[in-house]
């Protein structure tokens, strides 16, 4: 799915701002005709979640229906052109009318959807907007939900937060990410991806495959712009599809130390006059792994950087791109090299940001802490359709150099997970995701809990693991633990001769606790257990990467564990750093792994 751009044949109208807004817990919005006319006096902002912008009126952790309506104008340039409507992203589901009439649907939160609303709407003139965003899980979408009353049937009634989640951050409702307006011509590139690969001699390959739609026996027309020599290339549009391989010489590869970008800028024509253009970033780059190795253009390199989340106070989950910037600023300044996108999408503006910050990232499918008992051949199939989505929606990104097809199966210690229900579900998964995807490596994190035995290890090309001995167990004993962790590692190498990362450790930590011995939650502990996890990571020949958990403090469900927030952040909510914070930075800015 390609980013909304204004060109000269096509035109982006973001129409985010105020909008008006509705609770709906009884569910009868629809019914009433909500989406024809939304009665409210109750603004809210847009991107942006409900539950702090409207904690006052009893939001904060309101999880259900709501209905968000906003007036546009539809400009008369518009006329004779395709006009969609694309939403950024609304958690989880949405449903959406234009003009009092439903122009579509959506199930996948954190990605974006788009649908062609040119015929309901009359350039020139005003139009109506409503969606209904729905903030609910169930046993089969991803990520998966948990009901109250499934506590008390599980007997885990220790672990009940409110609002109910199978995960570990708060689940905020709303539309996240920009709204926006668009055009193309009627015939039109629909979608390009490109793959690229790297030769002897400095050589680059850039394979792109467009879509055009009603575009039969046009011609598509690709030209590099960049570093290097390139000749232009061109093909005919047959069955709606064309194929290109372009070549580059003294070619500039994309990489942390010199994210290099090419425009590819691609050109439908017909009888010689430009139909419509569209122009992608691409950065030249190859991963691979060989041995105990992850190699981007045939050097290896190290992951230093963080698991985090995409939450900010009052916005909640909301877009907010000064912090997308100051967020860039902080993983530059504490010299981290890469991230992961736990436990789900991230916007499409700090993936593009990623690209040209040279970031290397771990984009990961929101299937986190899958509960296999609860897990049917629903939740399967949505996994597959979000994968397949995620995948189409970030495939053209340089930064993304792994997939993480979920994280943590088998947090609650499932009967029969390692050796039945674990296998069957990951092998699935896996063949599903590589037929899709052939050139990344992918993996899925691994929970403490779940042991050695995790089947996902089987399946993934890097051993992923989430470890917080010296935390949940052994609380205090930084030594034993380390040792226990020290043990563990070896022997899930020797296991499966894989490369291995960590892909998350960390300590709660309350900003300005000090304390002379080893004390949970003060400033001193997180910093020697950071580094104690570091110092053994670099040990070991084998690992390839070090992502501490968590890049900031951020807000979870109610629970007595919880003060508010999950406190593992090296920076605060408000993004100050911890007194970790400067021990990273002292440690990742040696150059070399050891
Ligand atoms: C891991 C989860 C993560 C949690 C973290 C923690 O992957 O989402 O926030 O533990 O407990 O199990 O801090």
């Amino acid at each position: 799915m390609l980013y909304p751009q204004t060109n000269r044949n096509r035109t982006v109208l973001d129409i985010s701002g105020i909008w008006k807004f509705q609770v709906d817990p009884e569910d009868f919005g629809e019914t009433q005709g909500w989406f024809k006319n939304l009665e409210t006096d109750i603004e809210i902002a847009v991107p942006g979640s409900w539950n702090e912008q409207l904690e006052e009126l009893g939001l904060l952790h309101y999880v259900g229906a709501a209905w968000f309506g906003t007036a546009i104008f539809i400009p008369s340039e518009f006329a004779g052109r395709r006009i969609w409507l694309r939403i950024g992203s609304a958690d989880y589901s949405a449903k959406v009318w234009v003009n009092g009439t439903l122009a579509g649907e959506n199930g996948n939160g954190f990605l974006p959807f788009e649908f062609d609303v040119t015929r309901f709407v009359v350039p020139g003139e005003a139009a109506t907007l409503a969606v209904r965003v729905d903030s609910r899980l169930t046993n089969e979408t991803i990520p998966q939900g948990i009901l109250t009353q499934d506590y008390a049937d599980e007997k885990r009634l220790r672990e009940e937060t409110f609002p109910p989640a199978r995960f570990d951050f708060s689940p905020f409702g709303g539309i996240h990410r920009p709204v926006k307006l668009y055009t193309t011509p009627s015939s039109y590139i629909h979608d390009i991806k490109v793959d690229t690969s790297i030769l002897q001699g400095q050589k680059g390959v850039m394979v792109a495959r467009v879509l055009a739609k009603e575009a039969e026996g046009m011609t598509l027309l690709c030209r590099v712009v960049g570093a290097g020599t390139h000749p232009n290339t061109s093909s005919l549009v047959r069955k709606d599809e064309a194929t290109l391989d372009l070549h580059v010489d003294d070619c500039r590869y994309w990489s942390p130390a010199d994210p290099y970008l090419y425009k590819l800028v691609v050109e439908l024509m017909n009888n010689g006059e430009v139909v419509d253009t569209y122009t992608l970033d691409v950065g030249v780059r190859e991963v691979r792994i060989r041995g105990n190795s992850l190699l981007l253009n045939g050097e290896p390199i190290y992951l230093k950087g963080f698991g985090r989340h995409e939450d900010f106070a009052v916005t909640g989950k909301g877009l907010v791109l000064p912090v997308v910037v100051k967020d860039f600023q902080l993983m530059k300044w504490v010299h981290a090299n890469s991230f992961r996108t736990s436990h789900y999408p991230y916007a499409e503006e700090t993936m593009a940001m990623a690209d040209r910050q040279g970031f290397l990232v771990i984009d990961e499918v929101p299937a986190v802490s899958l509960d296999m008992r609860h897990v049917n051949e629903g939740t399967l199939k949505a996994h597959k359709e979000f994968i397949r989505k995620l995948f189409d929606r970030d495939h053209n990104h340089p930064s993304v150099i792994m997939w993480a097809l979920g994280n943590e199966p088998n947090l609650v210690g499932e009967d029969g997970y390692c050796n039945g229900s674990g296998k069957k579900y990951w092998k699935e998964v896996f063949s599903f995701a590589r037929t899709l995807d052939p050139s990344r490596p992918m993996t899925v994190p691994n929970c403490q809990r779940a042991g050695i035995e995790d089947p996902v290890f089987e399946f993934s090309d890097i051993i992923a693991i989430n470890r917080y001995y010296g935390w949940y167990e052994y609380p205090g004993r930084l030594d034993f633990a380390i040792k226990v962790l020290e043990r563990e590692m070896d022997a899930l190498h020797s296991k499966y001769g894989k490369p291995l990362m960590m892909t998350e450790f960390g300590a709660d930590t309350v900003p300005g606790l000090h304390s002379t011995s080893d004390q949970l939650f003060t400033e001193q502990y997180q910093e020697k257990m950071l580094e104690m996890y570091i110092r053994l990571l670099r040990s070991k020949s084998y690992t390839v990467g070090e992502h501490v958990w968590n890049f900031a403090d951020f807000r979870t469900p109610q629970h007595f564990r919880r003060v508010l927030l999950n406190m593992k952040g090296v920076f605060t909510r408000s993004r100050q750093p911890k007194l970790a914070a400067f021990k990273l930075k002292s440690l990742w800015s040696e150059s070399e792994k050891k």
